[in-house]
């Protein structure tokens, strides 16, 4: 873990991420209710908006549409990430280099991790490879940090994201991305158990507005660092008015309801 929070992608302290990768890790049926949201570009366009500090997108993604909006938008350039259709054990293929994603433009790297695959060794030693070449850039490393394989019933129990918290501490993260464990305890706990570093929410699948903000208000109570979000923003035809909410909970400390009122 380095000091971070000078870097482009924190605002005070605090990040929302949007995340973009789901037409690699899902397919297009993720676009299916917001088919207009296949063009990059408007995808782009949400992620200009103020409360956003960093989109989250692959290497072809970054190179076709980034050009446009490099000054309006920090990019987190996602190292690795595979398809649906990948019918094995939990794994993620590199597909971008460190040097790449630096001439790309990108202000941090994005790396996912299944510790508990029966592939963890081999993704250890390639995170290792990219969070080491990263220093050499002064890349901050966002890990998504998702335990997962043959081994583990359920991804998302309290102790399990508190062990993702802290693998991502250990092997050298500077902010870790997990499920939310399902309370607000049980994040204060996976918070804790990250130390000093970030520790951000993955968003999931949509929800309403108030389900939604209720949960990011209860993550950064527990001390949470922010987000790193696609479905939950993108796949509302006007993410705006979210994403204006979002900044009032998670920059300015507004309850949901407040947030959702004004
Ligand atoms: P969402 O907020 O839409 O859940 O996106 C977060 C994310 O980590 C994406 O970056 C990624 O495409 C997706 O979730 C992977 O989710 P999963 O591996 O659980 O299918």
């Amino acid at each position: 873990m380095i000091p971070i929070d000078d870097s482009p992608i924190v605002r005070d302290g605090k990040s929302l991420i949007l995340a973009m990768d789901h037409g690699l890790e899902h397919g297009p049926v993720d676009f299916k209710e917001v088919p207009e949201k296949l063009d990059p570009s408007t995808v782009f366009e949400t992620a200009t908006h103020d409360a956003v500090t960093a989109m989250a997108v692959q290497k072809g993604v970054a190179e076709g549409y980034y050009p446009s909006y490099e000054d309006d938008v920090n990019l987190l350039l996602k190292l690795n990430g595979t398809s649906n259709l990948w019918m094995g054990e939990p794994d993620s293929p590199v597909n971008c280099s460190v040097d790449y994603a630096a001439e790309l433009g990108a202000d941090a790297l994005g790396f996912t991790v299944y510790s508990g695959s029966n592939n963890e060794v081999e993704m250890y030693e390639e995170f290792r490879d990219a969070q080491e070449k990263g220093r050499e850039y002064d890349l901050p490393m966002v890990m998504w940090s998702y335990p997962r394989g043959q081994g583990l019933k359920n991804d998302t129990k309290p102790s399990t994201i508190s062990y993702a918290t802290r693998i991502a501490l250990e092997i050298g993260a500077d902010i870790a991305k997990v499920k939310y464990p399902g309370s607000k305890e049980a994040m204060a706990h996976a918070v804790k158990s990250a130390g000093d570093m970030k520790v951000v929410m993955s968003g999931g699948s949509k929800t309403s507005d108030y389900e939604f903000l209720s949960t990011v208000e209860a993550v950064m109570d527990a001390g949470a660092s922010g987000l790193a979000v696609g479905r939950n923003v993108w796949q509302r035809e006007d993410p705006t008015q979210l994403l204006d909410a979002l900044e009032k909970v998670i920059y300015e400390g507004e309850t949901a309801d407040a947030a959702l009122e004004e």
